[in-house]
């Protein structure tokens, strides 16, 4: 039988965006909970960050975490590890869902049998999924796109395009559409619709090449995630196009490599750390019949050669591991 749990625990203090109502307080705990955290995809240091804040919140609780994610960001893929995951009932679930509609389906079942569901980083159109949601403000984030090829020295007229993963994915179509609006503002001309790289950093370098050939004068970019900012990076560097700005979304290592070398111009930077280890804390209140807080918008920033070395900017930066 499932076991239940039913006190709350108190959630460490957290710096986010907003006011945080006050948990509930016990003296229990949900020591000895099973809790699995499904990423997006195996290997990115996006995740691996996430994983390392998840990690840091389930020692401090108790709790045992097993960590999985699929080869590559594909529902087909993450779907039937979720089924998996599901037959073993475990007492909560963090999931970074593939597909915000295709990836209901098994995240509403495995509520149905009584496993406490947070979303992380991305989430499902279904608003009956998941006690909490935990991601980046990513509309703004991306609106910070737009303002950091600004500050770059784009003018109106400037000639721009965006290249993100996969439609249908919460975080990325965010950013595109806050990139757009603040794109729209600044005047910019968008030389094609968005253009998907199916988070594969060679589809990306391939894209932005054959771009580039038919606007010689494309002045900017906007990469809406890591593997496609690394990929466009490569791709504008290998046609030798030293005049685009680059702006790129998350922060990894590889990533900060290119910033350092001049083939990125600015990193919209994310808090994965502070995502996986508020997961932890809400799927625990969740255990405990504490307080949920159904929405936390965490932070980014805009990282530049600028700013790289202050502290404040440096602890956006993700890991390889933890
Ligand atoms: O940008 C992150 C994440 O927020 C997004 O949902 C998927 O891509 C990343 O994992 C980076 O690769």
């Amino acid at each position: 039988m499932k076991r239940t749990w039913t006190a709350a625990l108190v959630a460490g203090a957290i710096a986010v965006t907003g006011a945080l109502p006050a948990l509930a307080q016990d003296d229990m705990s949900a020591e000895g909970a099973n809790i699995t955290l499904m990423v997006g995809v195996k290997g990115d240091p996006f995740y691996i960050s996430m994983e390392c804040g998840a990690q840091e919140a389930a020692a401090a609780a108790g709790v045992s975490l097993d960590v999985q994610g699929p080869d590559r960001f594909d529902v087909i893929l993450q779907n039937p590890m979720l089924d998996a995951v599901a037959a073993a009932q475990p007492d909560a679930l963090l999931v970074a869902p593939n597909d915000r509609t295709a990836s209901a389906g098994p995240l509403a079942n495995m509520q149905e049998a009584g496993t406490q569901v947070v979303l992380v980083d991305t989430i499902v159109d279904d608003p009956s999924i998941g006690v909490s949601r935990i991601a980046t403000d990513n509309f703004l984030g991306g609106v910070k796109a737009a303002e950091a090829l600004d500050v770059l020295g784009l003018e109106a007229g400037a000639k721009v395009l965006v290249i993100s993963t996969n439609p249908g994915v919460s975080s990325v179509d965010a950013r595109v559409d806050g990139f757009n609006e603040k794109a729209a503002e600044l005047g910019y001309e968008l030389v094609a619709d968005t253009q998907y790289s199916n988070n594969e950093a060679s589809v990306a370098a391939q894209i932005i090449s054959a771009q580039l050939q038919a606007d010689p004068d494309l002045a900017g970019v906007f990469a809406t995630n890591l593997f496609t900012a690394q990929g466009v990076a490569t791709g504008v560097r290998q046609a030798g196009a030293e005049a685009v700005q680059v702006v790129g979304f998350d922060a990894g290592p590889d990533q900060v490599l290119q910033l350092q070398a001049g083939d990125v111009q600015a990193l919209v930077a994310q808090q994965p750390f502070t995502i996986g280890k508020m997961g932890i804390e809400q799927a625990v209140a969740a255990l405990t019949g504490g307080e949920n807080i159904p929405e936390i918008q965490t932070e980014s920033t805009v990282v530049t050669m600028d700013n790289i070395d202050d502290p404040e900017v440096a602890q956006f930066l993700y890991k390889s591991e933890c």
